[in-house]
């Protein structure tokens, strides 16, 4: 019988040196702007993506020049949490190294930064280095970003989840010399041959991305259950006590082909703190021995699961940890929002979180959010910690320091009065002109739908009620539309696929309604939807839960079975 074929990927990892392949090379290659193919894969794992401006890309075609080629770089910060120095590092970087001048926060609770020219890429790494910040594992098959609820309130519970989101992203970083070899010209300390350079991933890390995060009940801000693995807190008063682990989250999906599907974890059961690491090996190393490698499209942990079915996974896991799960403890979830202006925790700090907009912070007619930042992070004693829908909170605030910081942001626009509930909670992705894969515009295009929502939720008396609204360029699910009250998915330049029946906590996905619509259908429907909302809701009934009790989708109870099918 012949061998399956591997991905190309598989190749590329394997022949790869442990991540270098000809990047040095590349590098220093004045002929042209764009690493090789191969090395375009594995810069991912150095935490950055070649890009070209697609606004720009058939002028310059036109010209017959080469595309303009700049690259994006990911940081990898767990938890969101990040110090005034390094905010300063950080927006000095984003001012002279790149071609975007702005930063922009992450749907994980990093940073990113657009329009990086190659000859800059080294420079930038060392700049970020010199502030502990890195890039590593913020891309490719690896553990990304471990994101963390930022929770102002308890804070002492905050401090033990995030402690455990550090371990966790610490601990499964990939063992490679390569980045710190090539970007900070470290010397080569462990020989390339010896067994031991990834005792976790292996040569070949794993089959596809893996992505975790750490919730605190009741907030369900960092959307716990669209990860590959979830924890989520059970806590004695402000103690942590351990994890009700999930697992098998996961949202991109391919127009066309049903056997990809959007997925929410399923519940394993519950772990003590000090076993969280050893189940997140577990789960891991399940993943990288059963994942599949033959087929990109397929290799998430969500379709692993559901190919071995969750019992069978399950017993592997348990095995491999060396303990069982106990039954999940009750918690419940809420809200996926975070809370904005000043909240006062237990420890009598006060914590400003701030609405940033697509999570682009630059200094334009409207705003000027760098500044603003830059300001705050000059006189700011505490610290920084980026939300999972794009904002960023001024955390650790001194009652005295209070009305400095808030003039701060309320001179430089990055405080919003007239905020609604329904924006609040809204993100939407990068999408053009950077990202290679958009089909239509989000971050650019967002702010001016929200305010057509604004309006039919106020014409309907709905004002005060909060709807989760999030927007992708394409099905990759960069936003996690599938799990958003309504969802829009991009289809073509100015069309949307609808996603309706999603629940407010993020515990049900939506389903398809309508497909391959533009703005004015959109808005029709959702009209019609939000008119017979207002008529006949329960009490407290979230939007989301109205459209499947009245039908006007069925329920996602099983993503593999339901979310295709009637
Ligand atoms: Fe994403 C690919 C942006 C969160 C699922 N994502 C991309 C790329 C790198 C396009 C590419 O492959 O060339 C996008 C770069 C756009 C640009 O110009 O910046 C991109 N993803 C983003 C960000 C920046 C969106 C944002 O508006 O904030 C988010 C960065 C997160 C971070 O800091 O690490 C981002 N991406 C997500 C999420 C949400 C999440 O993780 O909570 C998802 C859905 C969850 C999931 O992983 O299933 C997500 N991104 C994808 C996928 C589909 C993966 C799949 O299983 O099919 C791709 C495409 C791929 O991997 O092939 C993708
Ligand atoms: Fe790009 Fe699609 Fe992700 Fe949006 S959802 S950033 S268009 S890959």
């Amino acid at each position: 019988m012949s061998e399956p074929k591997l991905a190309i990927n598989e190749y590329l990892k394997a022949d790869s040196d442990y991540l270098r392949g000809t990047i040095k090379q590349g590098l220093s290659s004045q002929l042209t702007g764009a690493f090789s193919d191969g090395d375009q894969q594995l810069i991912k794992f150095h935490g950055f993506y070649q890009q070209d401006d697609r606004d720009l890309r058939l002028e310059r075609k036109a010209q017959k020049l080469e595309p303009l080629y700049s690259f994006m770089l990911r940081a990898r910060v767990a938890g969101g949490v990040c110090t005034p120095a390094q905010w300063l590092a950080v927006d000095r970087i984003a001012s002279e190294l790149t071609q975007s001048g702005s930063i922009r926060l992450t749907t994980r609770q990093t940073f990113q930064y657009h329009g990086i020219p190659k000859r800059n890429l080294k420079t930038l790494i060392q700049g970020l280095d010199r502030q502990a910040l890195d890039s590593i594992a913020a891309c490719g098959d690896v553990n990304r970003n471990v994101m963390c609820n930022p929770n102002p309130l308890q804070s002492r519970l905050h401090q033990q989840a995030y402690y455990w989101a550090k371990q966790l992203s610490d601990e499964l970083l990939p063992h490679t010399q390569a980045y710190a070899e090539i970007w900070l010209d470290k010397e080569l300390l462990v020989s390339n041959q010896d067994v031991n350079v990834e005792p976790v991933y292996g040569s070949t890390y794993l089959p596809r991305k893996f992505k975790m995060a750490v919730a605190v009940p009741p907030d369900n801000d960092v959307d716990v259950y669209t990860n590959d693995l979830g924890f989520i807190a059970v806590a004695d008063n402000d103690r942590l006590v351990g994890f009700n682990l999930v697992a098998g989250g996961g949202m991109g999906t391919t127009h066309g082909d049903s056997r990809t599907y959007p997925r929410l974890a399923d519940d394993f059961g519950f772990i003590e703190a000090e076993d969280t690491l050893a189940f997140a090996k577990a789960v891991m190393t399940v993943q990288r021995d059963w994942g599949n490698r033959e087929d990109r499209k397929l290799s998430r942990l969500k379709y692993t699961i559901d190919k071995y079915g969750f019992d069978t996974f399950k017993a592997e896991v348990e095995r491999r940890a060396g303990k069982a799960f106990t039954p999940a403890r009750e918690v419940t979830l809420g809200d996926r929002g975070d809370r904005y202006g000043w909240v006062e925790g237990v420890d009598g700090q006060w914590h400003l979180t701030l609405f940033i907009e697509g999570g682009r912070i630059i200094d334009n007619d409207q705003a000027h959010l760098m500044t603003g930042m830059r300001e705050i992070a000059r006189c700011h004693q505490g610290d920084f910690r980026m939300t999972a829908n794009q904002n960023i909170m001024i955390a650790g605030v001194a009652s005295q320091d209070k009305p400095r910081i808030e003039q701060l942001a309320r001179v430089h626009g990055l405080w919003r009065d007239e905020l609604s509930l329904s924006r609040a909670r809204s993100i939407a992705c990068v999408a053009l002109p950077t990202c290679p894969l958009a089909m239509a515009e989000a971050e650019r295009y967002f702010p001016e739908f929200m305010d057509k929502i604004d309006g039919l939720q106020q014409a309907h008396g709905l004002a005060a009620l909060p709807i989760v609204v999030r927007m992708t360029g394409c099905p990759n699910g960069c936003a996690r539309p599938f799990a958003a009250e309504i969802g829009l998915v991009g289809k073509a330049p100015g069309r949307y696929n609808l996603y309706l029946g999603a629940n407010f906590s993020g515990t049900r996905l939506n389903k398809l309604y309508q497909e391959n619509i533009d703005e004015t259908q959109i808005l029709t429907i959702i009209d019609g939807l939000f008119a017979a909302y207002a008529a006949n809701a329960d009490a407290n009934e979230g939007f989301g839960d109205f459209c499947v009790r009245s039908r006007v989708v069925n329920a996602v109870v099983d993503a593999a079975r339901d979310f295709h099918h009637e």
